[in-house]
């Protein structure tokens, strides 16, 4: 026999039962008398043994599509079977008041959407961790965080609700929040979102993906801040509720298997598996339970599979042949659906009618018992069994697999329905059902009117809610902003070398890395700081803080570095300081997002610095950095290796020349593009009190370049221009130009000046513009505020230039959309240079000539606007020529 042919079809068949029954009978009898320990060992010999004889066998990832947890090892639900039943009538109530509330708000306004299949699906789980399981923030815990599934909201303000902390007029302007001010009413907002419920949500996870991998690095966080002895954590756990379809975004899957790499015990995931996304099933024609616990498992999870109730425990001890769990092995997820979308007597004849013995276990039900047998999450027993095993589970994040019905309690009318993702309306009929359905005190009138319904205080129900949650510290979700006070470092204890910097040669990459080394060292505030690097670290001159404050790995190091000799060595350690999150954008964003959030979340303000390649941010990772700024979060994220034409020979894909317009796009992002070490460290110095010591919700996005340059000392009285956008580097009253330039633009504008001097005997002022899109930010407000006659306050570009009225360039190193966006608030005429279109691979010089930002063609475009319409075009060409550039040899190369 050829043994080392995989397994075959034939093999799956029993050729010899007898046999097979020894086998097992072999191993029980293991375990009863030995214990598991001996028979998990007896196993992987066997395995090793099968693997030596070339066999080529290894264990399906997949387990059989039942409970993981046996019935049989359930411990006692708290509280026995009155707190089960208390429970079971809040969560009906929970569905009520979720259902009245998206119903009534579009009844009144067809337009403002929401979802009630979602939580009538999740409301168990949902439940389940608000009873027993979701700390909150009080003076014996610091908290759980929990990631709730976004559209799932309406669930969490029907629970505020009973919780006396919304009333029934605040859910009346569910999705209103604009109305609700008007009024006095809290405005719920449609997804968890920490601006618009600052009191109440922490974690916007409105975008599908982004809490999935948000909740893993968050739980990471808590181990970093845990081994580097700023804070303990250990009793926090992140919990994460999800959907199964939010599982195909790429970042629900992406950072699994860091998750179980770092043992983050800490993390628990509860996928809720109602086999339906919007459009349809998950995978219609497979097990979406199956594929996630094999994802799951393989990235080294604990893995427990909720899939049936307690209903079903007698139903599979009669399953004496195993043909029951065959037909839910092969039965799939599309046809799950079906069978939750239909009744009792369909699902006796479609599902029970497969086997005679199927059959027999089929007719110990009556068709209405078979019509309400429960998925594995809508039963609070085996919800709390897996919970408690979760939370209990040691070594690895859990992640239990619940399956649910989608609209559970929605009858004909949405439960299991194709269409139910968003189903917002309901017939009279409907209505009453789901009363019935959930035994809810509501009259007809009541019902069809979609009452709120809330117990009286004193109902047993509503003592045992709010006992259960005193019990766990109180209410959840819950935000706060302490405003905990955390003194900066003067700007001369780190930066003084770029306000003195007397011409020396530096990039502000080696600037920045600079003011950072020197910050880590600061005796109280060092610790605060975290460098956050996606292994781009040498790049950016990084090398040196690896030995100063070590890179954060939760084992330590267990090898010797090979370049242990080095000063410069390559330092893991249990404290480290860097956060070396290899090459994940994404993960290094969720990571700079716990940071720098972490003075609400932890009560523990941090200052993250994420240095990146400034084409691989907004870009890249867009919708992460828009949910850090949903969430308040406060930190720098540095764009290093900046500039279309700044980063030479990189090419297209590395060049950024846009990142400025997606952050300008941001309302509490603050950016800059700097030309010089001072004016970085000018804004660092304000970015820091501002964020850190006046509590303001912002973060910045400065640019960096790698470009080596003579570094000016500060001038007098530059600050509030740096700040607030431009401050004239080269004043000349009798300017017959003005220049504008930003970042690396800022010395080819000054080279510029010096030709036009030199070659035409013109003069011009220079400015540096730290920042086109505050200074457009700042013009808007300025234009509003004249129109709202509060204040006649011109824009600062405006106060800067309104001198006179020769003409101005304004050059960046981005896309011109970014000079254009001051266009308006400029008192003269105005031509914008800047690196549009696609980038290239070559030196920098003949990258700025490329796309004529360089300082010939800045001088040429002075030229060109003193001259308008005065010149003839032979002179305008001999005028470019002096200025160093071919107009038709530049028309005949590029168009
Ligand atoms: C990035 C992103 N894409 C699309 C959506 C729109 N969307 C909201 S819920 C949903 C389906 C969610 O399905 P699932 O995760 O299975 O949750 P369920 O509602 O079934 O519980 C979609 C596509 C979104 N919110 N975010």
């Amino acid at each position: 026999m050829d043994m080392s042919q995989p397994q075959g079809i034939t093999d799956n068949l029993d050729s010899e039962p007898q046999e097979t029954a020894e086998w097992i009978a072999s191993l029980q009898s293991v375990l009863e008398t030995a214990g598991p320990a001996r028979a998990r060992f007896l196993l992987s010999k066997l395995s090793t043994a099968a693997r030596e004889a070339g066999l080529q066998w290894r264990d399906a990832r997949n387990t059989p599509y039942i409970n993981t947890i046996r019935a049989s090892d359930e411990p006692a639900y708290p509280g026995g079977s009155d707190a089960l039943a208390l429970e079971e009538k809040l969560a009906g109530i929970m569905r009520w008041n979720a259902l009245a509330m998206v119903v009534r708000a579009n009844r009144a306004y067809g337009e403002l959407g929401g979802h009630i299949a979602s939580y009538a699906s999740a409301a168990d789980l949902f439940e389940v961790g608000f009873h027993h399981f979701f700390h909150a923030r009080s003076a014996e815990h610091a908290g759980d965080l929990i990631y709730f599934q976004a559209h799932s909201a309406p669930g969490i303000y029907a629970r505020a609700f009973l919780e006396g902390r919304l009333s029934s007029h605040d859910l009346t302007y569910y999705r209103q929040e604009l109305s609700a001010k008007k009024q006095q009413a809290q405005g719920l907002s449609s997804y968890p979102h920490p601006w618009l419920m600052p009191d109440f949500w922490q974690f916007p996870t409105g975008s599908m993906g982004l809490g999935p991998i948000s909740a893993i690095y968050q739980a990471r966080f808590h181990r970093y801040l845990e081994h580097r002895q700023l804070l303990t954590t250990q009793s926090r756990t992140v919990w994460g509720v999800f959907g199964d379809g939010e599982m195909d975004e790429p970042e629900s899957l992406a950072a699994l298997s860091m998750a179980a790499r770092e043992k983050l015990d800490n993390l628990v995931f509860v996928i809720n598996c109602n086999l339906q996304r919007l459009d349809g099933p998950v995978r219609g024609n497979g097990h979406i339970v199956d594929e996630l616990e094999t994802l799951f498992d393989g990235a080294g999870w604990n893995v427990i599979k909720l899939l049936w109730g307690s209903d079903w425990d007698p139903l599979f001890a009669r399953d004496q042949n195993g043909e029951l769990v065959e037909a839910l092995n092969t039965t799939v997820d599309g046809q799950l659906q079906t069978f939750a979308a239909n009744d009792g007597a369909f699902n006796r004849e479609h599902f029970f009618g497969q086997t005679p013995a199927m059959q027999a276990i089929g007719a110990t039900l009556t068709d209405e018992e078979i019509d309400r047998l429960k998925r594995g999450g809508h039963d609070l027993r085996k919800i709390y069994a897996a919970y408690h095993a979760a939370a209990n589970h040691k070594g690895k994040p859990t992640v239990i697999l619940a399956q649910t019905k989608k609209g559970f309690g929605m009858g004909t009318a949405g439960q299991g329905k194709m269409t139910t993702h968003q189903q917002k309306k309901l017939e009279r009929q409907d209505l009453l059902d789901f009363r019935d359905r959930f035994q809810l005190p509501l009259t007809d009138e009541q019902a069809e009117n979609l009452a709120f319904y809330k117990p009286d205080a004193d109902s047993p129900e509503m003592r045992h809610l709010m006992q259960k949650r005193a019990a766990l510290g109180g209410f959840i979700p819950q935000r706060i902003d302490p405003q905990l006070h955390l003194a900066v470092p003067a700007l001369e204890q780190y930066a003084q070398f770029a306000i003195d910097a007397d011409g020396k040669e530096m990039s502000t990459t080696m600037a920045l890395v600079r003011m950072m080394g020197s910050m880590l060292k600061d005796a109280t505030f060092g610790k605060h700081v975290v460098p956050i690097v996606a292994d781009e670290a040498r790049t950016f001159g990084m090398a040196n803080l690896f030995r100063q404050v070590g890179i954060y790995s939760a084992q330590g190091q267990l090898y010797e570095p090979e370049d242990i000799g080095s000063i410069l060595y390559y330092r893991e350690a249990k404290d480290g300081q860097i956060l070396e999150e290899g090459i994940t954008e994404a993960g290094a964003i969720a990571s700079w997002t716990a940071a720098a959030t972490s003075y609400s979340v932890n009560s523990l303000p941090m200052l993250p610095f994420y240095i990146y390649y400034s084409m691989f941010g907004f870009q890249r990772v867009g919708d992460l950095i828009w949910a850090a700024a949903d969430q308040r979060a406060r930190g720098f994220l540095i764009g290093a290796t900046s500039g279309r034409t700044t980063l030479g020979g990189e090419g297209l894909q590395h060049q950024d020349g846009s990142s400025h317009l997606m952050s300008a796009a941001i309302p509490n992002c603050i950016s800059y593009d700097p030309a010089y070490a001072y004016e970085l460290a000018v804004i660092i110095q304000d970015g820091m009190q501002r964020m850190l010591q006046k509590h303001e919700d912002v973060f910045y996005y400065i640019t960096v370049t790698n470009e080596n340059e003579a570094q000016p000392s500060m001038p007098a009285h530059a600050t509030n221009g740096i700040l607030r956008g431009m401050h004239c580097v080269q004043q000349h009253e009798k300017a017959d130009v003005r220049l504008l330039a930003s970042g690396p633009m800022l010395k080819e504008a000054i080279a510029a000046a010096k030709l036009l001097k030199e070659v035409f005997n013109l003069h011009a002022a220079v400015w540096s513009v730290t920042s086109y899109s505050q200074l457009a930010r700042d013009g808007i407000a300025c234009e509003r505020a004249r129109r709202m006659q509060v204040s006649d306050e011109l824009p600062w570009i405006t106060q800067e230039l309104q001198a006179s009225n020769t003409p101005v360039i304004a050059v960046s190193d981005y896309v011109r959309a970014i000079p254009e966006s001051v266009r308006a608030f400029v008192p003269s005429r105005m031509v914008t240079l800047g690196t549009d279109g696609f980038g290239r691979s070559d030196t920098r010089a003949n990258l700025r000539d490329y796309f004529e930002v360089d300082a010939k063609w800045i001088a040429y475009t002075a030229m060109a606007e003193i001259h308008a319409n005065k010149k003839s075009a032979e002179d305008m060409q001999a005028i470019a020529k002096k200025c160093g550039v071919d107009l038709q040899q530049t028309l005949a190369m590029h168009g």
